[in-house]
């Protein structure tokens, strides 16, 4: 296949009629074409480990109605101080040296607002770049000015999900809608900082709200260099808690919908890991993710201990990925824009 047939891979025009027959075909030909596409745009046994860190944790005024931070769930996690630039350094320094190459700060905020704490984040910036990582924050909504001031600072990527599908949105979110997230995602862009954005599945959502969220993703243009994909954490006290723990096998579909639809992009197995096998993470892996959130902490909830997750990987033949940045002063984060060498 010619590099010109392979760009013509990448659509942005998919219905969800579509997405929806990807989605329902049998597990294992669903797998195998995802995994085709991957070996096509990916190294086929490498894994892109990421550390998280909430920076500010709890007392966020939106309702989301699966979030442990936000003042309207009684969830035990309580309104924190931001952290300092130091602390959050040396957490970022411990992660480079377990292994991971990206860096992501969380806020419990609805917006940026400009003073001393959006301040301080540019120096966290300035430092996890300083360390030669890729740096990563999700602070909510954003406006063109302060992307440009994070892009300024060294910013790598933008997290900002969309969550769920459209429709859907609703029954989870009161406090803002849709066009919000979307209008964020087009300041992140306008800067020209890389955007991840992508979703929780198991929140009650049908499968075609499911697939709405895959192809909304898709037929963003350009697609989300890193595309989450959460399974709910049911935390005790948010309106979620009792839903039932996702399915892998739905897991797995979705991560191979998102493999097929955005071949370049990052595919982040993200929330959801802890409890899950051994066997049904590496299925994850096989229909396409390629990276994974390492360290015991997500930003509040438990993840999977980093010894346990280097000996899957070691088990597995997987090695992590090397950091893909330029050195200091470079830019860095976007996946290679050519395919991977060995298609
Ligand atoms: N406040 C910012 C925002 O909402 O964009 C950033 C932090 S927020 C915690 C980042 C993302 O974490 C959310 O968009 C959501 O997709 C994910 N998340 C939060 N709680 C989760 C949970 N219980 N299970 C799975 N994913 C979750
Ligand atoms: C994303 O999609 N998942 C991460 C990251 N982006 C910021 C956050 C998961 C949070 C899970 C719940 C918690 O630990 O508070
Ligand atoms: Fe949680 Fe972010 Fe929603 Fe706030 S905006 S409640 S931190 S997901």
């Amino acid at each position: 296949m010619t590099t010109a047939n392979r760009e013509a891979t990448i659509r942005n025009d998919w219905t969800r009629e579509e997405v929806r027959a990807l989605h329902d075909l049998p597990l294992l030909p669903l797998v195998d074409k995802a995994r085709a596409v991957h070996l096509q745009f990916h190294a086929e046994n490498e894994v892109q480990l990421c550390t998280l860190l909430s920076v500010k944790t709890g007392g966020c005024p939106e309702d989301c109605a699966y979030c442990p931070q936000s003042s309207k769930h009684d969830t035990g996690v309580d309104a924190e101080r931001m952290l300092d630039v130091d602390q959050v350094l040396a957490s970022a320094r411990r992660a480079k040296e377990i292994g991971s190459t990206r860096f992501c700060m969380g806020a419990a905020w609805r917006e940026v607002k400009d003073g001393p704490a959006f301040d301080r984040v540019l120096d966290m910036v300035r430092g996890v770049k300083a360390l030669e990582m890729e740096a990563c924050v999700t602070l909510g909504m954003l406006s063109e000015g302060q992307a440009q001031k994070l892009k300024e600072a060294g910013l790598d990527a933008y997290n900002h999900n969309l969550d769920t599908g459209k429709s859907h949105y609703k029954s989870i979110i009161s406090t803002r809608v849709y066009e919000d997230r979307l209008t964020t995602l087009k300041n992140v862009r306008k800067a020209g900082i890389t955007v991840c954005c992508g979703g929780i599945i198991g929140m009650g959502e049908s499968i075609d709200d499911r697939c709405d969220l895959l192809a909304t993703l898709a037929n963003l243009d350009p697609q989300p260099e890193s595309v989450p994909v959460n399974a709910l954490v049911a935390v005790a006290g948010t309106p979620l808690e009792h839903l039932p723990k996702v399915d892998p096998f739905e897991l797995v579909r979705a991560i191979a919908v998102a493999r097929i639809l955005m071949p370049k992009s990052k595919v982040r197995l993200s929330a959801g890991r802890e409890g899950m096998t051994r066997e049904a993470q590496m299925l994850c892996l096989m229909a396409g993710a390629n990276s994974i959130f390492f360290g015991e902490k997500l930003l509040t909830t438990p993840n999977p201990d980093a010894d346990d997750d280097l000996a899957l990987l070691r088990d597995a033949g997987l090695k992590p990925a090397p950091f893909e940045g330029a050195p200091l002063g470079g830019s860095c984060g976007a996946p290679k824009a050519e395919p991977h060498a060995h298609a």
